[in-house]
């Protein structure tokens, strides 16, 4: 086989990607280690910036996400037994989209479907060859035969443990990494959620976060130690402790019930430097990661992937090749905002098993000043929505 663009991963980083190239005319293929059921069955990113949307929309995958997703103008941030709102659209006049990756995915991948675009799932022993030479190859074994793609650019858009980055030599790389001693077990349920905007709760026992998928369908997380199970915990259990760590007007609101899902996910920054290595590219989770207090990762998969689109149409549709000469830098240079952003976030509203008194002290001012002072509030927003792309 052969294609323009190979893309390793069918997550919204590497179908998102394909779609863009799709629409502009470039050939593309992408290979997928797990079954869609498998990729939808992953319950992760809530919260979409402006900027992600409007990729949705140029990729012309955003009619369901218009009906169902729900405009969010605000957020609030629980301490002290009390909730402060922060109005984001008040203070940089934008907002955020309620819209999971789920439904995310879902929407590329009927598009993808409906184009007739080459997607092969189930791919086994996926491997990347020669992306140093003009002449790229990715090899992989399907119903126990071994298959090659030739291709002029491979984009892997395979996650954080994926294959691509893997692939590089270690000497061509740099990385960056902080790994937190906590981690979030998240629940998702069909029940209303507690509030209208997402609650944000830092409290003595760990943080909390309210959250939801629409109107009747509600996430939830709780900050754990690296060591807890999920299967340790009991939907009783973790309704109780949820409860425990809101303020009072939010934990009286709250309606339980059976969970859907129940995981734990650990908590990590995480940037490999540079993004380009030859011909190949990495977009999404295989180049960075950042804890979820942000909202930030599947965004910055999505101005990744805006990025390597409009490069890759730079050079096939107009020979100019200056837009994937400067993929890397220009993603890192937003990439690292949100990692500061991100690393903050967390930082402001976890309980970290070393703090001592002084800097448990450093939080509360912290907190304090950023619902009260107006400047800090826009700081926050300006962050919350989406730095320019
Ligand atoms: P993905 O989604 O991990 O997709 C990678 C795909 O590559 C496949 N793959 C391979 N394919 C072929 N060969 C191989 N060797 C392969 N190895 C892996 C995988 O099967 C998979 O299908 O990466 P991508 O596309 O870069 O997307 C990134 C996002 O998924 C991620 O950043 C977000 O989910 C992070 N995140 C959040 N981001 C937000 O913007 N807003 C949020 O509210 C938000 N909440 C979250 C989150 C992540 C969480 N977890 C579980 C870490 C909440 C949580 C709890
Ligand atoms: C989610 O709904 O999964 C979600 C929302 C906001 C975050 C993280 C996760 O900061």
């Amino acid at each position: 086989m052969r294609t323009q663009v190979a893309i390793i991963g069918a997550g919204p980083a590497g179908l998102l990607l394909g779609q863009l190239l799709a629409r502009a005319g470039i050939d593309n293929i992408i290979v997928e280690q797990r079954s869609p059921e498998y990729v939808l069955g992953r319950i992760r990113a809530g919260i979409l910036e402006s900027v992600t949307v409007d990729a949705l929309k140029r990729a012309g995958v955003a009619a369901r996400l218009h009906e169902e997703g729900l405009v969010h103008d605000g957020i609030e941030i629980a301490f002290n037994g009390r909730r402060h709102r922060i109005d984001l659209h008040a203070l940089v006049g934008r907002s955020v989209t309620v819209y999971g990756q789920t439904e995310v995915t879902r929407d590329l991948m009927d598009a993808r479907r409906a184009a007739g675009t080459t997607t092969i799932y189930e791919a086994e022993d996926v491997s990347l060859h020669d992306f140093d030479s003009a002449r790229p190859l990715v090899r992989y074994r399907k119903d126990g035969m071994v298959r090659e793609i030739q291709c002029d650019y491979i984009a892997g858009c395979d996650g954080f443990h994926g294959v691509s980055r893997q692939s590089v030599p270690q000497d061509a790389m740099r990385i960056f990494e902080r790994v937190y001693p906590f981690g979030w077990l998240g629940l998702l349920s069909e029940t209303p959620p507690v509030a209208d905007e997402l609650v944000y709760a830092s409290h003595e026992r760990g943080f909390a976060l309210c959250s939801m998928r629409s109107r009747h369908r509600s996430r939830y997380y709780l900050q754990v130690a690296s060591s807890e199970r999920a299967e340790d915990w009991s939907d009783e259990r973790f309704w109780q402790e949820l409860r425990s760590r809101l303020d009072p007007q939010t934990a009286s609101a709250l309606v339980t019930g059976p969970s859907i899902e129940k995981s734990i996910a650990p908590l990590r920054s995480f940037v490999c430097e540079p993004m380009r290595f030859g011909q190949l590219f990495l977009a999404g989770d295989a180049a960075h990661i950042v804890p979820p207090t942000g909202a930030k990762g599947l965004n910055l998969a999505a101005s990744d992937v805006l990025a390597l689109a409009e490069g890759f149409e730079g050079h096939y549709r107009h020979a100019d090749g200056s837009g994937l000469d400067g993929y890397s830098a220009r993603c890192l240079r937003r990439v690292w905002k949100a990692e500061r952003f991100s690393w903050w976030m967390t930082s402001l509203l976890h309980r970290f098993p070393d703090a001592d008194a002084f800097s448990s002290r450093m939080q509360q001012a912290e907190l304090d000043y950023l619902v009260g002072s107006e400047a800090a509030s826009r700081a926050l927003a300006e962050n919350y929505v989406g730095l320019p792309y």
